[in-house]
C-alpha cells in the first residue's frame, strides 16, 4: 500500500521508544519466533462489523497478524460500543500483551485506559480512526487516512460539477463523534463554501446500510427538493439508493449521490450509474500495523502519523477498476 509518513522528531518519539522497550521486557513475550525470534502478542479491539469497509479492514488485520508472521493476535469486535472497546483493552492489559492496537469508535474518552496501558508499559498503536487526547505520548503511532481530505475531495467534485447551480444537499453522517464523521463533514463543508450548493439537512446513519436507508426515507418525507446526497460511507449511500428507488426516483439521476470508501458494492453501484462519485478510504491497514508493531516492540522509533493514500473514482473509472479491486 502506498502511504505518506510524517516522521515525528523530538522527545515524544524517544519517550515512545523507551516505553516500548520497557513494554517488551516487562511483558516478557511468550516464545515463538519472528524476526528477533520472539512472537509478539497483540491485542486488537475492532469497532464492529458495521460496513463493507469494516469487513475488509478486519480481513486485512487478521491476514497480516498471523502466527507465521510472528504474531499471537487476540481480536475482539465491540459492536460499535466504546465501553466494549475499553473493556477489551483492559483485558489485554491484564493479559500482559506486548502491544495494543485499536480503531477508536469515537474520538474522546480514551485518556484513562491509554494511561493504564502506559503505566503497564504496553505501547498502543491506533489504526483507522484517531483519538482526541490531551497527551499524544499515550500512543506510539496512528495509521489511517486523512478524512478531512476525503471530505474535501467529495465536496470539490460537487463544486466542479455543479458550479453556479443552486443545489440542495442532504448529508448522511457517520457515527456521531467518530473521527471520520467529524472530519468528512468538515472537509466537505469547506470545499463547497462559497458555491450555491447548500446542505439542507444532515443526520447520522451510523455508517450502516439500514441507517442510511432509514434516514434517507425521513429526508424524502420532509424535503421535495433534494438534488444530491453526500453519504460519509458507501453503505449508507447504498441504503439511500433503496429509499430513493422506493420513492419512485432514479438514484444517480434525479438525485445524485457522492460517497466515501470505494468498497466493492459501492463501486458496482457507481459503475451502474446509481452513485455519481466515490472517494476511496483504503481499509488495507494490516501490513502497516504489523510493521509498526514489530518496530515498537523492538524499541525502534516509529512514525507518529502514517497517512494512508486514497484514490477517487468517477463512473467510468469504477467500471475499469472493478475487476481488480481487492475489497
Ligand atoms: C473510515 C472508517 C469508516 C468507514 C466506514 O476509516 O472508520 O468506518 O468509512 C466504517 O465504512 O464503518
Ligand atoms: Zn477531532
Amino acid at each position: 500500500m502506498k502511504r505518506k509518513t510524517f516522521l515525528r522528531s523530538g522527545l515524544a518519539a524517544l519517550s515512545m521508544v523507551a516505553v516500548a522497550a520497557l513494554g517488551a521486557c516487562s511483558s516478557g513475550g511468550d516464545g515463538g519466533s519472528a524476526g528477533s525470534g520472539v512472537t509478539i502478542s497483540l491485542g486488537f479491539s475492532q469497532v464492529g462489523a458495521e460496513s463493507g469497509w469494516r469487513a475488509a479492514n478486519t480481513k486485512s488485520i487478521q491476514e497480516s497478524l498471523t502466527a507465521e508472521n510472528g504474531f499471537k493476535l487476540s481480536f475482539s469486535d465491540a459492536q460499535q460500543k466504546q465501553e466494549n472497546q475499553i473493556q477489551a483493552l483492559r483485558s489485554y492489559i491484564a493479559q500482559g500483551v506486548d502491544v495494543l492496537a485499536f480503531s477508536p469508535v469515537v474520538e474522546t474518552g480514551w485518556d484513562a485506559v491509554l494511561q493504564e496501558a502506559k503505566n503497564a508499559g504496553i505501547p498502543v498503536i491506533l489504526t483507522d480512526r484517531a483519538v482526541d487526547t490531551t497527551d499524544d505520548s499515550l500512543y506510539a503511532s496512528f495509521i489511517g487516512s486523512d478524512f478531512v481530505e476525503e471530505g474535501r475531495r467529495a465536496g470539490a467534485w460537487v463544486k466542479e460539477n455543479f458550479d453556479g447551480e443552486k443545489l440542495s444537499i442532504v448529508e448522511l453522517q457517520g457515527t456521531t463523534g467518530s473521527a471520520p464523521a467529524l472530519d468528512r463533514q468538515e472537509g466537505f463543508a469547506e470545499a463547497i463554501e462559497g458555491s450555491d450548493a447548500k446542505i439542507i439537512d444532515s443526520q447520522t446513519g451510523d455508517f450502516t446500510r439500514a441507517g442510511g436507508k432509514k434516514v434517507m426515507e425521513g429526508f424524502l418525507n420532509s424535503h421535495d427538493d433534494i438534488d444530491l446526497v453526500f453519504a460519509h460511507n458507501d453503505d449508507m449511500g447504498l441504503g439511500a439508493i433503496e429509499a430513493i428507488q422506493a420513492a419512485g426516483k432514479k438514484p444517480g439521476d434525479d438525485i445524485k449521490i457522492v460517497t466515501i470508501d470505494a468498497v466493492k458494492d459501492g463501486m458496482q453501484a457507481l459503475a451502474d450509474g446509481k452513485i455519481n462519485y466515490i472517494v476511496e478510504c483504503n481499509p488495507m491497514l494490516g501490513e502497516d500495523l504489523a510493521e509498526i508493531a514489530k518496530k515498537v516492540v523492538a524499541g525502534e522509533p516509529v512514525e507518529k502519523r502514517i497517512v494512508v493514500e486514497d484514490a477517487a473514482f468517477t463512473q467510468e473509472q469504477a467500471a475499469e477498476a472493478l475487476p481488480n479491486r481487492q475489497y
